[in-house]
């Protein structure tokens, strides 16, 4: 499907006017909803050809600019994989309803098909297991594919005894 009816027909043809549709039979033009994104697609956003074909600049695993984050960590966090920069990631205490909760700021590409996260906890910074519910506290679009999302821990912290909290994120393109 076509993720923005706006787009010129002499565009069709390139990979980032396409998304897939979740739902069948998508129509165009409901972005925001119903398009899921791929990490070839912002590929060929960022690299000529030769790049991506070049396993030292714009392969997923390649990190160009020499910081944490290979290409696919660029995507998932909507980095510059060009500049060294810094992923938006915070543990964080989340209130909701004069409740408080051990949960986590995070700034992470929108409508990812190649992408999961799972939130998990520790008690002593060694052992970490997966959280069995994280309710999504906040969710800002910032318009450019990517969003800030607080997660949270799904019981509070006092009856919880989790202390640390950390996102992992998987790819699977
Ligand atoms: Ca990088
Ligand atoms: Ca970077």
């Amino acid at each position: 499907m076509l993720r923005d009816e706006e787009i010129p027909w002499n565009d069709f043809d390139e990979v980032d006017s396409w998304g897939s549709s979740i739902d069948e039979g998508g129509s165009a033009g409901e972005a925001g909803q119903g398009y899921q994104t791929h990490f070839n697609a912002w590929q060929v956003m960022q690299f000529t050809s030769a790049e991506r074909a070049d396993p030292e600049v714009g392969t997923a695993l390649a990190n160009p600019d020499g910081d944490h984050y290979p290409n696919w960590q660029e995507y998932a966090f909507g980095l510059d994989p060009r500049t060294p920069d810094q992923a938006t990631f915070q543990s964080q205490l989340v209130s909701e309803d004069k409740t408080t909760y051990l949960g986590a700021l995070v700034r992470l590409r929108s409508h990812a098909a190649d992408l999961q996260w799972k939130m998990e906890t520790s008690t002593d910074g060694v052992n970490w297991k997966a959280a069995a519910k994280t309710p999504v506290t906040l969710l800002i679009p910032h318009g450019d594919g990517t969003q800030t999302m607080e997660v949270r821990e799904f019981a509070p912290v006092g009856t919880s005894e989790s202390k640390l909290a950390r996102l992992r994120i998987s790819f699977a393109p």
